[in-house]
């Protein structure tokens, strides 16, 4: 067995964890971050593509944005589709000039990644059997193995950035944890594709055959999805298949525009909404995914999760170089305030947008109809651009 120790040990190398792991070493914090798996499975999931100013902010203060503000496209609009026709929601001025980046969480996953492997900093990926310990009193440890032995890593905190399947929540000794859960009756089937975007913006559909989303990664790469049922499976669904449907399910002018390739990515999201509370146990910090989850709907998920570590990586930082704990005895209740707000908007915006059979056809005239007041009322579009830039951190 091997024995190591650092000041923070940091659970999941995705997004939450490196720019933890960034943040933490602007401030002088050391950290050592253990991933289960190894950088390219990492990168290939593919999934978000809004970041919100804050983490624009915080990727830019981590030292990461370099590559963000050369190839990331600012966007200050998106479109509602719905009764054959596309609705402009002016984000910029309905929020006095904010905007959101659409750069995709791979990339920012692989520019993190970079900056840490540039600093030297350590990573520990295809760590097995990953444990968290002793977290509840003053001497917390990771244990894990790697090259047939049982590595331990002492620290003084431990950082759950680990998703919403890792080790970290699932150590919380039973009744100290509650949690919320919503699992919605559907699931979004994602294709990516080298194909030039049907528009300049998102445009967001609610149509009767059920949601769909036009996205893009560049001016060359297209991210479409379309609303599935939540049994459904990716390898059922030619491209072909796909093409068509979401053809049926957006505007005529944008049906007839769209340009088709063949998919480089297909997959099956689930949907839920999901918190557990609190978001500290003791010297263990959940952040992001493992705390938290959102139907994608509002693109909320990144953007929460860099919430969380730009919150947590002040508190560690205070803890070390100020020596007050308020900002970690606070974390939690911080956190939670930001997040129930996404989490409200995200299930409002899917309840909105996505057909739900078991309300037939009154329930999708009442999204019309809110629809159709929604494009129209300022106060209405307002609420919708103020929440889909972000909330301040
Ligand atoms: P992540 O899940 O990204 O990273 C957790 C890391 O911890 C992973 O690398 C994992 O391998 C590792 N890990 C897990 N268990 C471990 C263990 N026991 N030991 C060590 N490491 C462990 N958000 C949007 O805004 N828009 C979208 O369209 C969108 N689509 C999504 C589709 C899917 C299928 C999923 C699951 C999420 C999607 N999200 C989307 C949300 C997504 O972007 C998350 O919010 C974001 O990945 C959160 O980042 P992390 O908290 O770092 O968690
Ligand atoms: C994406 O580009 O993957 C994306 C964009 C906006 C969303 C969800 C996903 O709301």
């Amino acid at each position: 067995m091997t024995s190591a120790r650092t000041q923070v040990a940091i659970v999941g190398a995705g997004p939450a964890g490196l720019l933890l792991g960034a943040l933490l070493a602007k401030a002088g914090v050391a950290s050592v971050i253990v991933e289960q798996r190894d950088p390219d499975y990492v990168l290939g999931r593919i999934r978000a593509g809004v970041l919100e100013q804050v983490t624009v902010d915080l990727l830019d203060a981590a030292g990461a944005g370099a590559r963000m503000h050369a190839e990331g496209l600012p966007h200050h609009g998106i479109e509602l589709c719905f009764g054959g026709a596309r609705h402009r929601i002016d984000l910029h001025g309905l929020t006095g000039g904010k905007q959101v980046m659409v750069y995709g969480q791979t990339e920012v996953t692989r520019d993190l990644m970079q900056l840490r492997a540039a600093t030297g900093l350590p990573t520990v990926y295809e760590a097995e059997q990953v444990g968290v310990h002793g977290f509840d009193g003053d001497r917390p440890k990771v244990s894990y193995r790697k090259g047939g032995q049982t590595h331990e890593l002492h620290c003084d905190f431990i950082a759950g950035c680990d998703g919403y399947h890792g080790v970290s929540r699932q150590s919380v000794p039973e009744g100290v944890l509650k949690t919320f859960e919503r699992v919605y009756p559907f699931g979004w089937l994602g294709v990516l594709s080298e194909t030039p975007p049907v528009s300049h913006e998102l445009i967001y559909s609610n149509h009767e055959r059920g949601f769909a989303l036009c996205s893009m990664r560049s001016a060359t790469r297209s991210r479409y999805y379309v609303q599935c049922s939540a049994d459904d499976r990716a390898e059922r669904w030619s491209d072909a298949a796909f093409w068509d449907e979401l053809r049926l399910r957006l505007d005529r002018a944008a049906a007839e525009s769209l340009v088709t390739g063949p998919s480089i990515e297909k997959s099956i999201a689930p949907l839920r909404s999901f918190v557990a509370e609190p978001m500290r146990f003791g010297r263990l910090f959940l952040a992001g995914d493992a705390a938290h989850i959102v139907p994608p709907t509002g693109a909320k998920g990144l953007n929460l999760a860099a919430g969380d570590v730009g919150l947590l990586s002040r508190a560690l930082a205070e803890h070390y170089v100020e020596h007050s704990d308020a900002g970690i005895d606070g974390y939690s209740e911080r956190c939670l305030r930001r997040v129930w707000r996404a989490e409200r908007f995200s299930w409002w915006f899917t309840s909105l947008m996505h057909k739900f059979p078991e309300t037939g056809d009154f329930g999708q005239k009442m999204q019309t109809a809110e629809l159709d007041y929604l494009v129209h009322s300022q106060a209405a579009s307002t609420a919708l651009a103020e929440n889909y830039v972000g909330l301040p951190l």
